[in-house]
């Protein structure tokens, strides 16, 4: 395994709006001529190797470019494009996990500890509460494993994660504007966290994080909307009861805990049953497809919520 070295911003990724916009236009001319290209980004992120997961998927994947361009990371920005324009003054090393609360063996995970788990590809669709959605080849781990290291006890029945606290790092979390109180907080119920779909990425497209995805680790759920896949984590701590959740204390009547992308129940204001796939038919194209129940994996996790509302339990 390479050692960890942190991804670093091209200046591609930090050009005002027209050019970028009309260098998206480049690229979608370019791909459409088959000409392949490559950007200083590419050249700079650290290379990942990582081992084939479970979970294949025969979808087309999102282009990188869309997947680091157009993000939700309100700690940088309330913007699509704040997180990769205003994280190059980020630092995703060093770090450490802090994984707490009831568990027989609390500890302090270091970054190198961390990237010597076992690595593994997984390619998963993302769903956006918002409505839009991306096919994203993670590396990762499942969060199981890292569990599995601190024992945790029988009265551990949910996992509540934490984002990193740093104003002077984040522009978002600075300044007299705040979209959210920090830290952002997410949680699952304890045989969500330890569903082996449920992973901690540390990387995407055979490199290291970049920092508007959630460098150095973040949590990634396919099977629930994307507010669930918190980033930038710093502490888990195993829990007796449901913990906060930053979205649902924000706006409980829109957002709940469960989150589970469900095509037949929509957002109070706007329908959930269908999704524009980011990056086809041009990066603002209109390409349309139906939500699948459970993002697609109700074969792998809709015994979870069996006799559950779902209506109920948003
Ligand atoms: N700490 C933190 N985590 C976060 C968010 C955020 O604002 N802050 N946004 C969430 C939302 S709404 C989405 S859709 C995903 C987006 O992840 P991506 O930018 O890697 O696609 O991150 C989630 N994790
Ligand atoms: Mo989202």
């Amino acid at each position: 395994m390479p050692a960890y070295r942190p991804p670093q911003i091209a200046a591609s990724e930090i050009t005002p709006k027209t050019i970028y916009m009309s260098r998206r236009n480049f690229i979608g001319a370019a791909a459409a001529a088959g000409i392949g290209l490559t950007f200083g980004g590419e050249a700079l992120a650290a290379p990942l190797t990582a081992q084939p997961g479970p979970y294949k998927l025969n979808e087309k994947l999102t282009p990188k470019e869309a997947i680091t361009t157009y993000n939700n990371f309100y700690e940088f920005g309330v913007g699509k494009e704040d997180p990769s324009q205003n994280s190059g003054a980020f630092k995703p090393t060093p770090w450490s996990v802090k994984v707490e609360g009831l568990v027989g063996k609390p500890k302090e995970f270091g970054l190198d500890e961390i990237m010597k788990m076992k690595l593994e590809e997984r390619t998963y669709r993302m769903r956006c509460v918002e409505g839009w959605s991306m096919v994203i080849p993670w590396i990762g781990f499942p969060l199981s494993a890292i569990l599995d290291k601190v024992d945790p006890l029988g009265s551990a029945k949910y996992v509540a994660f934490e984002t990193v606290v740093r104003p002077e790092e984040m522009p978002g979390q600075g300044g007299l504007f705040q979209a959210l109180p920090w830290p952002y907080v997410e949680g699952l119920r304890m045989d969500e966290a330890r569903h082996p779909l449920t992973i901690l990425a540390v990387g995407l497209y055979g490199e290291t994080l970049p920092n508007q995805n959630g460098a150095p680790i973040r949590l990634v759920v396919p099977w629930k909307y994307g507010f669930k896949g918190i980033k930038s984590i710093v502490k888990i701590k195993l829990v007796e009861e449901q913990p906060q959740t930053t979205w649902k204390n924000s706006n409980a009547r829109e957002y709940g805990f469960y989150s589970n992308v469900n095509p037949a129940v929509d957002h109070p204001r706007w329908s959930q049953a269908t999704e524009q796939r980011i990056g086809e038919g041009g990066f603002f194209g209109t390409k349309r497809v139906d939500t699948l129940p459970f993002n697609g994996y109700a074969d792998e996790v809709a015994s979870l919520y069996a006799g559950m509302d779902l209506k109920a339990n948003y």
